[in-house]
């Protein structure tokens, strides 16, 4: 299960964009948003460096916690 700190992510406009985006990376991607740690949990065979560089092009930068 990958884990990444996503300090930006503030309000449910932010955890749909950001489940949107994983989600068009991997269809069959399961995420989870965690707004109050501000951690996004997922479950994908795509590289996480890929995740975190995709999270930064639709502007929220990320830290990955587990790979
Ligand atoms: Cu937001």
């Amino acid at each position: 299960m990958q884990k990444y700190k996503v300090p930006d992510m503030t309000c449910g406009h932010c955890v749909q964009t950001i489940e949107t985006t994983i989600k068009g990376l991997d269809p069959a991607a399961t995420v989870a948003c965690d707004l109050g740690h501000k951690e996004v949990t997922v479950a994908t065979g795509i590289a996480a460096d890929r995740v975190a560089a995709a999270l930064a092009d639709v502007g929220f930068e990320s830290e990955i916690l587990a790979r």
